[in-house]
């Protein structure tokens, strides 16, 4: 049973009202981070409405330099501010002026005149993707970039500094932002969050809400976990019945009716994601972890969750399967699983032609070994994926199994370190997923709920346990460094199935994440991070978003 039907009627929007005053307050107090409250935006007239701007010191991910314009005017952003910028930064400029509500003069012929928000495109600006300089100025907010993505960090960066909604209407007196200069830059390019919407489906809206919020804290990487034994979660044309009937049933309940992404649902997420700056990555789980697609072409499958790998029609199915796939995600990359084959729960070893290609794998002289048709499945499934002119990511256990290929290797098992050497040695890249720094199923405290998986061994996957890692592992060369692309953090939803507690889990942990992804090289300051925190907890809050303040906040899961 799902955490989230234990718990009591949602009280988000009460709390949203009641903490809202208390939450700026503490915001302004607790996280300042050393800078006074003039330092965040304020309003020109204090409305009845507490917005929740995040003061200079508490922007997140922590820029890499921030230096305040001490006894500089403040810039005051109101309705008559237009938002210059050049055709090359047209998709930033643009989102930013409409989120606003501000005039876009897209490639002006004169930068004079009154106060304004300009982009400039500077190739000098940072050599790494996403890099940015925004200085808020008496009489100007410059905003430059190499590049859409690094504008578009800008207006984030931006926006926290901004109260909630912001929109300016020619009636609005305005805000008042703080003179200052931040230069800012990713540390990985790879800053991920994992969503499954297989064990519990989440839709179209809650993804765009997930995406908002990874916008927001700069994370540029959804991946979605669109199949397990659970469901399957994507219709797919050439096999209807993958959704029809792969779709019933959830984690738990297992007779629901069908549930999953159509075709548009998913371009809509992607169009959505893209206009973001974040790339969505999708995942068919497989040769295990696919009950759901066993009951809806039992064909292809050994009679439980696992396909049938010494068919030749299963290869066909999964190519086609994956020429559809390439028509929905425009992305890069596709992710292919292979996490938890447990071969020895499968019915290969009974299945003569399974048992032939173990055979015929396994080196002369050796009894026949399934780890070998474990390693061949994921060989073919990094071909077709390269055919389909894809990067392919798998778990690490297909680097266990003996893969020898050109993919990515998404590394979890934290019991497992030498899997990420295995896999830079044989020239792959990584993603680092360690279920005790990176597993959002787990619980955030003690005695909170969580996933109680057998990775889960080292305490709760909290804030502060997730701030004090430094993810590069020890001992690697440069060149080997160059090939850890980064994070991701993995929401796994056996135990998330409404809204409010998929919110629990991914809020404020996310901003976490983001951080650990974003700053240079260091641990932070478990203490200092937890209270840079606290005003961004006020605006989520302010927001009716039912994020973790505190422990107390884990007592609506308590069986009343
Ligand atoms: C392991 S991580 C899994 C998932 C579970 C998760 C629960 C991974 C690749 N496989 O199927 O949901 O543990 O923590």
């Amino acid at each position: 049973m799902p955490f989230d039907s234990l718990c009591s009627r949602p009280r988000a929007m009460f709390r949203a009202l009641a903490l809202s005053a208390l939450a700026l307050a503490l915001g302004l107090q607790l996280g300042l981070g050393g800078l006074t409250p003039a330092l965040a935006a304020t309003p020109k007239t204090a409305a009845a409405t507490l917005p929740v701007p995040i003061p200079l010191g508490n922007l997140l991910p922590q820029p890499q330099m921030v230096k305040a314009g001490t006894g500089q005017a403040p810039f005051l952003l109101n309705a008559q501010v237009p938002v210059l910028a050049p055709e090359g930064l047209a998709g930033p400029a643009q989102s930013l002026a409409q989120t606003l509500g501000l005039r876009l003069k897209l490639a002006p012929s004169s930068t004079a005149g009154a106060a304004r928000i300009r982009f400039e495109q500077d190739p000098s600006v940072g050599k790494v993707a996403g890099a940015y300089r925004l200085q808020i100025k008496p009489d100007e907010i410059l905003i430059q970039a190499a590049e859409n993505s690094g504008a578009f960090y800008a207006t984030q960066t931006l926006l926290q500094l901004l109260p909630q909604e912001a929109k300016l209407t020619a009636a609005s007196a305005g805000f008042e932002l703080p003179a200052v200069d931040i230069n800012d830059a990713p540390r990985f390019e790879w800053r991920g969050i994992m969503l499954d919407v297989a064990r519990h489906f989440h839709d179209v809206r809650r993804v765009k809400r997930v995406i908002d919020n990874m916008a927001f804290y700069k994370l540029n990487r959804l991946h979605l976990h669109l199949s397990d034994d659970q469901g399957w979660r994507l219709a797919i044309k050439a096999y209807p019945k993958l959704s029809t009937v792969g779709g019933r049933g959830d984690h738990s309940r297992p007779d629901a009716p069908a549930q999953f992404f159509s075709a548009e649902d998913i371009r809509s997420i992607v169009r959505y994601a893209t206009e973001r700056y974040i790339e969505v990555i999708p995942e068919i789980d497989m040769p295990g972890h696919s009950g759901a697609a066993a009951r809806a072409y039992p064909e292809f499958f050994d009679g439980l969750v696992t396909f049938n790998p010494a068919k030749p029609e299963t290869y066909r199915f999964i190519d086609t399967l994956l020429g559809e796939l390439v028509e929905l995600f425009p992305g890069r990359y596709i992710h292919f699983g292979g996490d938890e084959v447990w071969v020895e729960k499968t019915r290969w070893a009974q299945m003569p032609e399974v048992l032939a290609m173990a055979q015929d794998l396994t080196p002369a002289g050796q009894a026949p070994q399934m780890k070998f048709v474990e390693a061949e499945f994921a060989r073919r499934m990094v071909q077709l994926i390269q055919k389909h002119k894809r990067v392919p990511i798998g778990w690490d256990e297909v680097i266990a199994a003996g893969l020898q290929d050109n993919m990515i290797v998404q590394w979890w098992r934290m019991d497992h370190p030498e899997m990420v050497l295995a896999a830079l040695k044989q020239g792959q890249a990584v993603i680092l997923s360690p279920s005790d720094r990176m597993y959002l199923d787990y619980a955030a405290g003690l005695g909170e709920p969580g996933a109680p998986w057998e990775g889960n061994t080292g305490g709760p996957v909290s804030v502060e346990k997730i701030v004090a890692w430094e993810p590069m592992p020890v001992g690697l060369s440069e060149a080997q460094q160059e090939k850890v692309l980064g994070i991701e953090a993995p929401l796994w939803t056996e135990n998330v199935r409404s809204e409010s507690y998929l919110e629990f889990m991914l809020y404020p942990r996310m901003a976490a994440v983001a951080e650990v992804a974003w700053r240079q090289q260091a641990q932070s300051e478990p203490k200092a991070f937890v209270k840079r925190l606290a005003p961004h907890i006020a605006r989520w809050k302010a927001q009716g978003v039912n994020v973790r303040g505190n422990r107390e906040d884990a007592h609506q899961y308590r069986l009343h």
